[in-house]
């Protein structure tokens, strides 16, 4: 019947979005700004990830054909400034972290700016509930179920037109090659910072991960109760760390201290810091070294692949899911 057939296809799109997603949506302080891709760039891949060596594609920079959007939003320091998901998914059930990182605009206009330049991370999302190999599969993550990557706009980050990327990285396929990488980028105007100094470390995207780095290569599928790499370069001081490796101390969001600062962040990650820059737009540029530096955030990843791990596709591992 018509109407039959109708409402298995909404179920069948209805799932698929609540699986699969992108980021379209901007919130500040909680409420959304604009209609979709009023200041998220609008791309063409859909809900579909980026995976294995198309991480160091050019359009891994803000997905493929990304265009600019129409308005630029303006943010204080302090802001809390969400990438909401598109497509009426509501929720975020991959496991994963998140991260967003930023590039000043080069001509001060982030509707021209091709994010070709350095980016540097202003937020990392980990693991927020203490638990076991199984949880890490799941609710262990900061974002599950959130349906949007959020973080303070940190004091430290100067005054300008920026383009803003926020993802999250799903790890179910990532012990196969294929960790998954959602993102989007936002068009966004930082007023009211005291802050002068370009932050840094910084790195190109592409060019941040590598699918042979520790972070990217995990392994959800052994014994591992933590996430001891934290993926690409690390937080700018005074940018935000939420969670932690093994989650034990709760869902917290706490100042980093930088690559060269001595907190309880892992600022030791100090990776970027001194690797040289990729050329501009170097496609099949190789990644700053980041499993050199990536050993300060403390844990054991030789837990991964194990026996057991599924094939990489996210319908494997919601048979998987299913039966535990
Ligand atoms: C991922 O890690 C496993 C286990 O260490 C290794 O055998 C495999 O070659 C790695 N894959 C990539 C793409 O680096
Ligand atoms: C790392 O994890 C593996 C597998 O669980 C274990 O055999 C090994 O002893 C651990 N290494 C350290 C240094 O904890
Ligand atoms: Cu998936």
């Amino acid at each position: 019947m018509k109407t039959t057939a109708t409402l298995s296809a909404l179920i069948g799109l209805a799932s698929l979005t609540s699986a699969h997603y992108t980021f379209d949506k901007l919130l500040v302080n909680d409420v959304k700004q604009g209609g979709d891709n009023t200041y998220i760039r609008k791309h063409t891949r859909g809900y579909m990830p980026t995976k294995g060596t198309e991480i160091l594609a050019k359009d891994f920079t803000c997905n493929t054909n990304a265009q600019a959007a129409p308005q630029v939003m303006t943010v204080k320091p302090g802001d809390k400034i969400g990438f909401q998901q598109a497509f009426g998914a509501n929720g975020i059930e991959h496991p994963g972290p998140t991260q967003v990182y930023m590039t000043l605009a080069k001509n001060g206009d982030s509707k021209k700016e091709d994010g070709s330049g350095d980016w540097f991370k202003v937020a990392q999302s980990l693991i927020c509930k203490a638990g076991n190999a199984e949880s890490l599969r799941n609710d262990a993550w900061c974002s599950w179920k959130e349906n949007n990557v959020n973080f303070v706009m940190p004091e430290s980050v100067p005054d300008g037109e920026y383009l803003v990327r926020a993802e999250h990285i799903a790890l179910h396929g990532a012990h196969a090659g294929a960790a998954e990488f959602y993102y989007a980028c936002a068009q966004i105007k930082v007023q009211g910072s005291k802050a002068t100094a370009a932050p840094g470390p910084t790195t190109k995207i592409p060019g941040v991960y590598a699918v042979k780095d520790k972070a990217i290569n995990f392994s959800l599928w052994g014994s591992s109760t933590s996430y001891p790499e934290i993926p690409g370069i690390p937080v700018i001081a005074g940018g935000e760390m939420r969670g932690s490796a093994d989650g034990k101390s709760g869902d917290k969001r706490v100042a980093a201290a930088g690559a060269s600062g001595s907190s309880s962040a892992p600022a030791t990650n100090n990776n970027a810091a001194a690797a040289p820059a990729a050329p501009s737009g170097g496609n099949a540029a190789p990644a700053p070294s980041n499993n050199g530096g990536n050993k300060g955030f403390g844990g054991n990843t030789s837990a991964a692949a194990a026996a057991g791990a599924p094939a990489s596709s996210c319908k494997a591992r919601r048979v998987k899911r299913s039966q535990s």
